[in-house]
């Protein structure tokens, strides 16, 4: 009788990866998202916090967020912020493909039906059991402080992996 093959270990796919990811991961929608999600980048950056920024639409590219949001914890990202305007599936999404703390940031767009309350109500009604944090609209540097208070409880949560040494 054969033996089943056995899953890779977390540490042999880490392997896979290049480099180790940073302590944050912030992903934002659309290019057009870029500057509303920088009081984030620069919040963090002040707090020596290591984080990287990735355009990825839920909606456009979803088997990328998918790809980043299943993977993250694995190259070490301990908090995921997610920013999005109109119907702001993002936050939501990564939530679904990953472990790691969520929060959301409702962006206003040029094309909001409603001035940024369609994003809003997009990322605070999630169902049940798939929570994602919500900051006020275009509340970037609210995400990444509270990113930072997450982080400082420890970086991870009960049955988190280590931390790679890359
Ligand atoms: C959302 O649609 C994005 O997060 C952005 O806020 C909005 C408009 O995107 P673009 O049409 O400018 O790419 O998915």
């Amino acid at each position: 009788m054969s033996r089943p093959e056995e899953a890779p270990t977390p540490l042999a796919v880490l392997e896979e990866f290049e480099e180790a990811g940073p302590l944050v991961g912030i992903l934002i929608g659309s290019e057009s998202d870029r500057e509303a999600i920088e009081p984030a980048v620069e919040e963090l950056n002040d707090r020596g916090i290591s984080n990287e920024v990735r355009v990825l639409s839920a909606h456009r590219d979803p088997r990328a967020v998918a790809e980043y949001a299943s993977t993250a914890a694995l190259r070490g990202v301990r908090v995921l912020i997610a920013g999005a305007g109109m119907s702001a599936a993002l936050p939501g999404v990564v939530a679904s493909y990953s472990d790691l703390p969520v929060i959301g940031v409702p962006l206003t767009s040029s094309k909001s039906a409603a001035g940024g309350l369609d994003a809003i109500l997009a990322i605070v009604q999630m169902p049940p059991g798939v929570p994602v944090a919500c900051v006020s609209l275009n509340g970037a540097r609210n995400a990444a402080i509270l990113a930072a208070k997450i982080l400082a409880q420890g970086g991870g949560y009960p049955g988190a992996p280590p931390r790679p040494t890359l």
